[in-house]
């Protein structure tokens, strides 16, 4: 399945009247507060986010999974799955690839597969929180952190296995998230299970070319529900440290308990040039893996606020961020649902630059605290679509994508090239 070119150019030009009405007023509206339009255009047209491998198949709970039909049943099918995509939204440039489900059987004919797509190889994921067919050693009771020495060297052999995989692709960093933890007081002994995990941790940081950087992602409960080993940025933080200067702290928005100010993470972890990468999703009680921005769209703003700050003032010279939606899709078409993500981001994005950052900290430095909630607030209203439209047009993808993806019948055709029951490996 591949999208013609000329199908997108039609689609704009029946479009663009309408686009440019919106454009212009807003480009007016921006010209009174003194912004460049063009050069928030130019940023959002760079900035591009990583799809992971398993979120292109319709996801399950622990309930049912009811499948859309069409899923792509390899690899090769997953990258064309976001070639689509990206074709439409010229956002999705990158695939993250979760190790053992997505492994190459041939590496080059995949690489050559997404670079005709146009896309890279982002951070590859190593898995250690289920048991692979004949796995000599069962994660049931831990992984890195596990009480057994051998268990724990089967984890750190399959992260350098992973590692080895993404050399070949091209890939410059690993994500680790680890399920160990446990559900029962008395069941680890804390102190322990933290040595272990930032024994192996190093010992997996120690073997990675130079160039590559190591994410450590956190997570307060789930699978466990006592206590996990990482559950948070500051045990991240510390063991990033204990690892070395390429290792990093990477924030998973679903991660933390209810109500945690991410955005005050964000930017004290970038602060101490510590954070490494993000993983975008939405939610409302936990790690709901939702539509990105579809429940809490002003938190989004506030991050991305504290984003574009951290990346004009970046005096620790934190590293540039690896940026990559991770959600999972049980009602709506995976397609559809990440390209809203990506529309979500954007916007965030996009508002996050109209922030009046001088006149912000004029008035934080007078106290005015009216007046701070004003300037955030003047940037978070303003509606900025035609700006992220704009950048999607000059990039080559299409004023709206799921307009384009509706009016061509992209699913049916999917359905019709792969059939109506496979189901894709994922979450
Ligand atoms: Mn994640």
């Amino acid at each position: 399945m591949v999208i013609n070119q000329s199908d997108i150019e039609a689609w704009n030009e029946r479009n663009l009247s309408y686009h440019k009405e919106k454009l212009g007023c807003l480009d007016r509206q921006l010209d009174k507060l003194g912004k460049d339009a063009t050069d928030i255009v130019d940023r959002l047209q760079k900035f591009q986010v990583a799809i992971p491998s398993w979120a292109l198949g319709v996801g399950g709970t622990r309930f049912g999974r009811y499948s859309i039909g069409g899923e792509p049943a390899n690899l090769e099918e997953k990258i064309d799955d976001v070639g689509v995509i990206h074709a439409l939204t010229q956002s999705a440039g990158a695939i993250s690839l979760h190790i053992p489900w997505d492994i190459p059987k041939d590496t080059n004919a995949i690489k050559q597969r997404a670079s005709d797509h146009g896309l890279v190889f982002d951070a590859v994921n190593s898995n250690t929180f289920q048991d692979q067919q004949h796995q000599k050693h069962s994660y049931k009771f831990g992984s890195l952190c596990h009480t057994d020495k051998a268990v724990r060297q089967q984890a750190i052999d399959h992260n350098l296995e992973v590692v080895e995989i993404g050399k070949a692709l091209g890939s410059k960093s690993i994500t680790v998230w680890l399920a160990d933890g446990t559900s029962f007081p008395g069941q680890h002994n804390f102190r322990k299970a933290h040595q272990h995990t930032q024994n192996s941790l190093r010992e997996i940081y120690q073997a990675l070319p130079d160039d590559w950087r190591m994410f450590i992602e956190y997570k307060p409960y789930e699978p466990y529900f006592y206590s996990m080993v990482i559950p948070d940025w500051g045990t991240s933080l510390s063991m990033a440290e204990a690892c070395g200067k390429n290792a990093y702290t990477l924030v998973d928005l679903g991660h933390h308990l209810p109500n945690t100010n991410i955005e005050q993470i964000v930017a004290v972890m970038m602060m101490k040039g510590k954070l490494g990468g993000f993983h975008f999703n939405d939610s409302k009680y936990g790690d709901d893996d939702l539509t990105v921005g579809n429940i809490k769209p002003y938190q989004l703003f506030l991050i991305f606020n504290e984003l574009v700050y951290g990346m004009k003032n970046n005096e620790s010279n934190n590293t540039p961020l690896a940026w990559m939606i991770d959600a999972s899709h049980n009602l709506k078409d995976p397609l559809e649902d990440l390209m809203q993500s990506l529309e979500a981001i954007l916007i965030a994005y996009a508002q996050a630059m109209l922030v009046d950052s001088v006149a912000l900290e004029k008035v934080q430095m007078e106290n005015d605290v009216t007046y701070c909630q004003e300037i955030l607030q003047d940037a978070f209203r303003t509606d900025v679509r035609p700006l992220v439209a704009e950048a999607r047009k000059l990039s080559g993808g299409a004023l709206n994508p799921i307009g384009f993806y509706r009016k061509n019948g992209v699913r049916q055709q999917l359905i019709q090239e792969r059939g109506k029951d496979v189901k894709a490996t994922g979450l």
